[in-house]
């Protein structure tokens, strides 16, 4: 494990920046882009770790993925080209690509097994695994089907109706993707509306999905085609630097391409309730993925409560919305959020963990946190715990920090963020 030296002591941020591609839409880009026919272009794929592993395990069922700087090339040759791996599917750190994953591979008629790295095998896969063997697949994993290794074997699907007991983006498209290859209509009800990548995609690459409130109902059966697809700029990496630039004096950041999709900008209405002096410059309306520029100066900055339907919109926000509630007079309450603690790492925990050895007021309670601002930041030596959100977050802690700050496991931020460091420098005077 290697240390990283912070930069710390940062008296203004200025610059802009291009965001890099969004990963819940890279990913979904490939798999759409398999299991669709005929050929589909991708542009601004996200070339972090996470993303490559879904491409990584889509060659291994058969599928044509050409990438060179960005662009891909995928050829399709719909869920019935995917073919039986000859080897284990390995998804590395990333959660998104093994629960969509099993919600495909749950109806393809071939043995799979699916493994990761220590992260993954504790995160809990009985909520995708239970429904998926509800449907007709046949999953085994450690621990009764809870824990990696995974294996699958698919086969002929009934229609999914299922209510989510959690409000989860992952659980959902798994249920999606294995509703499309069911025999008849599929009805899935999400507690919370979360991210809709996953019904957008199935829009763009012609296909057919109807959304009542939270409740979505998809056709088995359905033909996709291969498109074009331009994957917007991320808007859980543009946090990182919205936050930055509020918190350090004397700063106005610019972020391009950020896509500004409703159901993932929390961020943007936490950020204005607390003050933050905050523009939103919005490309035309698209009917794929808005995108637009965003423009943020040092910010005065007050406490609020973050909470209920809010949570889904900004869930891999919250360690870095920490940082912010640090830097805001008064306090801040996050609640609702239990879903934090079967991240990467339990980000309850490593959050309030690791600001507090800076010198940050925060205490952890059972569904969230609570932040005392506006405190001064020391410095030490603080660790990602192999999480990329925490490794950015405590970056963008340092640049505030007054004495020398180290980062243990920097390596973690590649998995969303590969030229992280770069961006954050060039803004450095
Ligand atoms: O893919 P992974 O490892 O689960 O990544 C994270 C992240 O911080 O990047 C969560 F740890 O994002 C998830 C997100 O929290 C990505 C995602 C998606 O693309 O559908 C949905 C969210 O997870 P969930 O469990 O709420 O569905």
């Amino acid at each position: 494990m290697t240390s990283l030296k912070l930069k710390t002591n940062i008296t203004s941020l200025n610059g802009e920046i291009t965001i890099p591609g969004d990963k819940s839409i890279s990913h979904r880009s490939v798999m759409f882009g398999s299991i669709a026919h005929g050929e589909t272009k991708v542009s601004n794929f996200l070339p972090g770790e996470d993303c490559l592993s879904t491409i990584s395990c889509f060659r291994k069922l058969g599928v044509t993925i050409e990438e060179s700087d960005g662009q891909l090339r995928i050829i399709g040759k719909g869920f019935e080209g995917l073919i039986e791996p000859t080897e284990v599917l390995d998804v590395g750190n990333s959660g998104t690509t093994i629960r969509l994953l099993m919600g495909i591979l749950a109806g393809r008629p071939f043995f799979s097994s699916l493994v990761g790295d220590e992260s993954i095998g504790k995160r809990p896969m009985t909520r995708v695994t239970n429904p998926l063997s509800e449907l007709g697949a046949r999953i085994d994993g450690r621990k009764n089907g809870s824990f990696t290794p995974i294996s699958i074997r698919g086969g002929e699907l009934k229609p999914v109706n299922y209510q989510l007991p959690v409000a989860s983006a992952q659980v959902k498209s798994a249920l999606i993707l294995a509703g499309l290859q069911a025999d008849g209509q599929s009805v899935i009800i999400e507690p919370e509306e979360t991210r809709d990548h996953t019904e957008r995609m199935i829009i763009k690459f012609g296909g057919e999905i109807h959304k009542d409130n939270q409740q979505i109902i998809v056709k088995g059966g359905q033909k996709l085609t291969g498109t074009t697809i331009h994957v917007p700029g991320d808007i859980s990496s543009a946090a990182f630097f919205l936050v930055a630039g509020a918190i350090i004096p004397g700063s106005e950041v610019v972020l391009k391409n950020v896509g500004l999709n409703p159901t993932r900008t929390g961020i943007i209405e936490v950020m204005q309730k607390m003050g933050a002096d905050l523009k939103i410059v919005q490309d035309e309306e698209s009917s794929f993925e808005p995108i637009g520029d965003l423009i943020i100066k040092t910010s005065n900055l007050k406490g609020t409560v973050v909470e209920g339907d809010l949570i889904p919109k900004l869930i891999d926000e919250i360690p870095i919305i920490a940082l912010l509630a640090t830097q805001a007079e008064g306090t801040t309450i996050i609640k609702d959020a239990e879903e934090l603690k079967v991240k990467e790492t339990n980000r309850i925990d490593t959050v309030v963990h690791e600001l507090k050895k800076l010198g940050a007021k925060i205490e952890a309670t059972d569904d969230g946190m609570i932040i005392h601002g506006k405190s001064p930041l020391n410095g030490g030596t603080v660790s990602s715990h192999g999480d990329h959100r925490i490794g950015m977050m405590l970056a963008i802690a340092a640049l505030l920090c007054e004495e020398k700050t180290e980062l243990d496991n920097p390596e973690a931020i590649s998995v969303s963020y590969p030229n992280f460091f770069d961006h954050l420098n060039s803004l450095i005077n």
